[in-house]
């Protein structure tokens, strides 16, 4: 009956470490990037919705925020799917607002 007892400890160890190790390896949710892109031209809130669905048709992109107030765009994306770049061109083409990338380090 010992011997029982032992094997039913080990089993009891082997899953609990067996649970561990596939949370750990749980994917986190994915890195996501935040750029602002200059907008111009928007002049109302039918233009920043119709640059944030512009933004939102581009494949791994998860955020916009328009604002004509401050003619800018901030969006946050999938790094591993898209840039800054290919972002302001699909803004360009669809929205017809002319959407350009922001130079790091160049504050407004
Ligand atoms: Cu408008």
């Amino acid at each position: 009956m010992k011997t029982v007892a032992a094997v039913a400890v080990i089993v009891v160890m082997f899953v609990a470490t067996f649970v561990r190790i596939a949370e750990s390896q749980t994917p986190a949710k994915p890195a996501t990037e935040t750029c602002t892109l200059k907008v111009s031209g928007m002049t109302c809130g039918g233009c920043e919705a119709a640059v944030r669905m512009a933004a939102r048709s581009v494949d791994g992109v998860t955020d916009v925020k328009a604002s004509y107030a401050k003619g800018n765009a901030e969006v946050t994306f999938d790094p591993s799917k898209t840039n800054p770049a290919a972002i302001a061109k699909v803004i360009t083409e669809k929205s017809g607002f002319k959407a350009e990338t922001i130079q790091p380090g160049t504050k407004k």
